[in-house]
């Protein structure tokens, strides 16, 4: 199966929220030497999009969303097993990420993470709905150099400020690097609030982390 199609099909495995498609369709990905990351990329989160469109005209229901996403997530841990962790010997830095409090979206999140591991960097992933003063207490206790938080909800965005006005005032701002991404992030908002960075996706965060620190 040529990759457009391996990529229309995996889309459409979140679509029909078909778990059992999703995962055939990874290890058929992986067997067909695919990057598992354009995997995720081209076929995983297309499909993922089109769910979103779906849910804002109606077409698809929170239930639904709910069983796509699991699709989804199964599909990726297939394929993360695939990447190349610990390619790299040289730790780059110590990051700490989580979902910004009240945002339960965790997928795009998790794909970050696990890029930043496969690239060199020593990650803590704190999960979804992270307090505000988890990241700050984490950053202390393991002595972190990037902080990154995500948000897929103009209501949780704010939480991003707010990390950042908490890190100022435990006094360590200085000490890291904050990176800010997820559905409603733009490079504005980052802009905005003071953030050292926004990646658009997992790769743009690995890519500009890097040109940030080495
Ligand atoms: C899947 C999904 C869900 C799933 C989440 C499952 C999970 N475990 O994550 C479920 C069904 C649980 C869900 C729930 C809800 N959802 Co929802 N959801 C989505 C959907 C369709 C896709 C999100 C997704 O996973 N995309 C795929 C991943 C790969 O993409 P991504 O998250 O954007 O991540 C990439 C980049 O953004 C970036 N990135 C992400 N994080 C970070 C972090 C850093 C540091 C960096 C550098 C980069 C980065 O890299 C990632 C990889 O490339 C979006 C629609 C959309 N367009 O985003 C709505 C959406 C985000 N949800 C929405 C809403 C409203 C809700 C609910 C409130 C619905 C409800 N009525 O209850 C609840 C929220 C509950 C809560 N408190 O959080 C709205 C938000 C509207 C807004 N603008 O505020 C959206 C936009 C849908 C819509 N159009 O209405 N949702």
């Amino acid at each position: 199966m040529n990759k457009e199609e391996l990529f229309k099909q995996a889309a459409q495995s979140v679509v029909d929220a078909n778990r059992d498609a999703a995962v055939k369709l990874a290890e058929k990905a992986i067997a067909e030497g695919v990057d598992p990351m354009d995997m995720i990329n081209g076929g995983f989160s297309a499909g993922m999009s089109t769910c979103g469109e779906m849910f804002d005209r109606g077409e698809m229901f929170l239930p639904e969303l709910i069983v796509a996403s699991d699709a989804m997530v199964a599909a990726i841990n297939v394929l993360e097993q695939a990447l190349p962790v610990d390619q790299v010997k040289e730790k780059i830095g110590i990051a700490i990420i989580g979902s910004i409090e009240g945002d339960v979206h965790d997928i795009g999140k998790g794909i970050v993470a696990t890029m930043l591991r496969v690239y060199g960097f020593e990650v803590h992933d704190l999960g979804r709905d992270v307090p505000i003063k988890t990241f700050v207490e984490k950053v202390r206790e393991i002595n972190a150099n990037i902080v990154g938080s995500s948000a897929l909800m103009t209501t949780t965005q704010v939480g991003q400020k707010a990390l950042e006005d908490a890190l100022k005032a435990a006094g360590l701002r200085d000490k890291v690097k904050t990176m800010v991404g997820g559905a409603v992030v733009t490079q504005r908002w980052a802009n905005k609030i003071g953030s050292d960075l926004y990646a658009e996706n997992a790769n743009d965060a690995v890519k500009k982390l890097k040109e940030l620190l080495i």
